[in-house]
């Protein structure tokens, strides 16, 4: 078969690649296994299109050694791509997330650079190409997910050059300086350069990523495309823009108008021993949350005497998170060390100062714990977006409730209204958490009121007709259609001018 020749049997016109599947296997004590769907937006934003378009969904289902072949789940047609154990090591657990993960959220833990790392990343990452190739019609649109998977792109344009390809990177992509660490900086810019959009959370680290193409490769960049001139080849246009991920809004505000899910909120408030106020963190466990920030800030506060923790609990819900790495064991020690202080210092036998959860709840407990909360406090050192602040809104059907949120989330570009904070000035977020608590009514609901508007009428469905429609307009070759997207107000402040060229 010649590269540009599409397979014919069992092809998609549309097709998503992830690193993880949309389902997970689950056994039963009997040994037998069944497929459920993970609950997350993406599957909930996509499921119309696939179900439309003929979509199959190429991923790993998180097990080692697991090879499966195809088959349907609700709809949709699941493509698994099988990792072993090294590949889980080496790709995974490496690259993916000890030196990508650190490197593109500000080198905030180190990450190693390892060439083993790396040489499983580029055969996992042909893996995923070779399963994604041999599923896609002829010219079908294919929808590439995620850091773990930059170099598909690539691969998928020499395999075959019909297919449209878009890829949209859920991290943020680091300022030059950062990024020329990497040794495999050029492989990884070429590799996404073969994809027709790429996708950011935010207009910075869409120009970040213009300008690592623009020193690395000396392409020009012509609002909104690169233009990706190889010697003997017709120039091709790689569009790069941003496209801020949300979520499915309407499901949680559905869920928090449930009576059941109101009577659960009061319960966790009951349970707490009614305190006055109740604030609330839901994280990974994952360093770049700023999980630590945020308890030493609630910490000195207990020991200043500013709060008192008969009226305040915090309620941390830090869910298990690549428990394989070393950096996420340290994590989790020191977390776990700083709670046990502040409790062991301030707790009283009546009131815990810090309500720690090291699991997963179910979506209706996420909501009930988001009804339940007073204030959420998002205090992340650098995050892709942040869904659980856009949940938080959503869910505040009541316009009640504050969130203080961290100026280095994508999310804090949409959420003007949160009190923004920068999670390394302690005293200025200790400031912040004494203003929340006590936030007249009337300011609390005029500024949640305008959370509320800008995540339901910006949610996940919007997000992924947004990239396809642009992806549309590049395959028919219509890229002055492609308007600016609506740009957050005085954007200049996130654009890090600290290693521009
Ligand atoms: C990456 C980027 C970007 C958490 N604990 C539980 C639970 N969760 C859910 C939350 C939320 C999701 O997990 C976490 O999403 P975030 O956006 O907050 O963060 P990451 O996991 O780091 O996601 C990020 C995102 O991709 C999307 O592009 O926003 O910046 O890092 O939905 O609710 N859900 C349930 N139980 C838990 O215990 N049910």
């Amino acid at each position: 078969m010649s590269p540009s020749e599409a397979p014919n049997s069992t092809d998609f016109a549309f097709v998503v690649v992830s690193n993880r599947l949309p389902v997970d296997r689950v056994t039963d004590p009997d040994g037998n296994s069944t497929w459920t769907r993970s609950p997350g937006g993406l599957v909930t934003a996509l499921e119309p299109v696939m179900r439309d378009a003929d979509g199959a969904w190429v991923g790993w289902a998180g097990q080692a050694d697991l090879e499966i072949e195809p088959f349907e789940n609700d709809g949709i047609h699941i493509v698994p791509v099988a990792l072993s154990e090294h590949d889980i090591a080496n790709f995974y657990e490496g690259f993916s997330n000890d030196t990508l993960w650190p490197l593109y959220h500000d080198v905030i833990a180190s990450p190693g650079f390892h060439r083993e790392w790396w040489e499983s990343y580029v055969l996992v990452n042909q893996r995923f190409a070779d399963a994604t190739a041999a599923v896609s019609a002829q010219g079908a649109v294919v929808w590439v997910q995620d850091y773990q998977l930059q170099l598909v792109p690539r691969m998928l344009r020499e395999a075959r050059p019909d297919l449209t390809i878009g890829f949209f990177n859920h991290i943020p992509f680091p300022p030059y300086g950062i990024y020329s660490q990497l040794p495999w900086r050029t492989q990884i810019i070429d590799g996404l350069l073969g994809a027709d959009v790429i996708g950011f959370q935010r207009v910075a680290d869409a120009g970040n990523f213009s300008r690592a193409v623009r020193r690395l490769t000396g392409y020009t960049t012509k609002n909104p495309a690169i233009e990706v001139a190889v010697p003997g080849q017709p120039t091709r246009r790689v569009v790069a823009r941003a496209f801020p991920i949300s979520i499915d809004a309407q499901s949680f505000e559905a869920l928090a108008r449930e009576p059941r899910i109101q009577e659960r909120a009061k319960e966790i408030r009951e349970g707490l021993g009614n305190p006055r106020t109740v604030m609330l963190g839901v994280d990974r466990l994952d360093y770049t949350k700023g999980i630590g920030h945020r308890l030493k800030a609630f910490g000195e506060l207990l020991a200043e005497g500013r709060v008192d923790v008969e009226d305040i609990t915090l309620v941390q819900v830090a869910s298990p998170s690549r428990e394989r790495v070393a950096a996420y064991m340290q994590l989790r020690d020191e977390v776990e060390l700083t709670v046990g202080r502040i409790n062991g210092d301030f707790g009283t036998i009546s009131h815990q100062a810090i309500s720690y959860h090291h699991h997963g709840y179910p979506r209706d407990e996420m909501v009930a714990l988001y009804l339940a909360a007073d204030i959420l406090l998002v205090t992340a050192l650098r995050d892709g977006m942040n869904l659980v602040a856009k949940e938080y809104a959503a869910s505040r059907f009541d316009d009640d409730g504050v969130l203080i949120l961290s100026e280095f989330t994508g999310a804090s570009d949409e959420l003007k209204r949160a009190l923004l904070v920068n999670p390394h000035d302690i005293d200025g977020l200790k400031d912040t958490i004494l203003q929340a608590i006590a936030m007249p009514r009337r300011e609390r609901m005029a500024r949640m009121r305008s959370l509320r508007k800008r995540v339901l009428e910006n949610d996940v469905a919007r997000w992924s007709s947004n990239f396809l429609q642009t992806l549309e307009q590049a395959r028919v070759g219509r890229y002055d259609r492609i308007a600016p997207i609506e740009l957050p107000d005085e954007l200049e402040w996130t654009v890090d001018r600290r290693w521009a060229p």
